[in-house]
């Protein structure tokens, strides 16, 4: 239950928490659901060029802020497990299309080839598209335990952070602003806050809605994922520039090459780490009305900023 929805207020002391261990715990649970959820079957071509993305690894952060959530507000994770695995394969299609040579043009995707230089741009398209809607199909029949009002809000949550309003939204404004070094920062921040907070956020929210949360939890939550969301990205933007390809599993550089307007662009390393790291207090302290329970998404906060990939 929320106790207070101010910023201001102190948190209570919480007792310490192995977040390795539950990361490594949620992590398994979420790749035995995606591996059961999607089964290699006819047309062999596209089902396996949608795993080969899918349970390619990656931090799987989206499905564990999910269950995360769902648990925070006394639901059971089994509830949000299909919920979960679909943002994983909607954040999976995004990559799969990001990667595309209309898009970022990258070869190197989670430490491995990416989608399009293994079966060839049309495959990756439809494995892309596949992955989306497979998703939303996966929400509607395999959500147990939840009312259908929940799960229908679910849903419609999911189309708005993936569509024009959200992902798509972000990319094209992203796209539309390559090679422009005039990029303000309020643009910067649209672009982000669309591409990247945006699916973060439903992540966050999906789980406690299917948990039945009420609005002023809900509240509190996206104000917590808004603010990890913008961490992340600013953070996604330093590992560019300071990690190594071995480390991230994908090219390095790529937004100076490409001349991107980046928050370290805008501000400098140290001044970007700043403002992350005081983002991260910030949606910590918005959970200050929640018990216990609220310690997974504390410790992620603090993942998300302390990241090396
Ligand atoms: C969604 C219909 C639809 C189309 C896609 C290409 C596109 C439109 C949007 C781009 C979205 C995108 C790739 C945003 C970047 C988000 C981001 C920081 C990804 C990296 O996430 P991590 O670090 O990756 O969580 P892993 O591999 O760990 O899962």
């Amino acid at each position: 239950m929320v106790q207070t929805n101010s910023l201001d207020s102190k948190p209570t002391p919480i007792n310490p928490f192995d977040l390795k261990a539950y990361l490594a715990e949620r992590r398994a649970q979420v790749e035995a659901a995606l591996d059961q959820a999607l089964a290699l079957r006819y047309p062999e071509t596209l089902y396996e060029a949608m795993r080969y993305s899918l349970l390619a690894g990656g931090k799987r952060l989206r499905p564990i802020l999910c269950l995360a959530s769902c648990e925070l507000v006394g639901g059971s994770p089994g509830v949000a497990i299909p919920t979960a695995c679909a943002l994983e394969m909607i954040h999976t299609m995004s990559l799969i299309h990001d990667d595309l040579p209309a898009m970022d043009n990258d070869d190197y995707r989670r430490g491995r080839l990416t989608n399009h230089k293994v079966y060839g741009e049309g495959v990756s398209i439809l494995a892309g598209d596949a992955l989306l809607t497979y998703a939303f199909e996966h929400v509607a029949t395999q959500t147990q335990g939840a009312t259908p009002e929940r799960v229908l809000r679910v849903i419609a949550g999911l189309g708005k952070a993936v569509g024009g309003e959200g992902l798509v939204g972000g990319q094209i404004v992203d796209l539309a602003s390559e090679g422009n070094p005039d990029v303000t920062l309020e643009t910067l921040n649209y672009i982000h806050n669309h591409k990247t907070a945006a699916l973060l956020e439903i992540s966050v929210t999906s789980g406690a809605i299917l948990a039945g949360a009420s609005e002023a939890e809900l509240d509190t939550l996206r104000q917590y994922a808004q603010r990890i969301g913008l961490a992340f990205q600013i953070v996604d933007d330093i590992l560019d520039i300071t990690s190594t390809p071995e480390t991230l599993g994908k090219s390095v550089g790529k937004d100076i090459t490409a001349q991107k307007v980046t928050y370290p662009s805008l501000w400098g390393l140290e001044e970007s780490r700043c403002q992350a790291e005081q983002l991260i207090e910030a949606a910590k302290a918005s959970l200050a009305g929640f018990g216990e329970l609220r310690r997974p998404l504390l410790a992620i906060a603090d993942y998300i900023v302390a990241r090396t990939y």
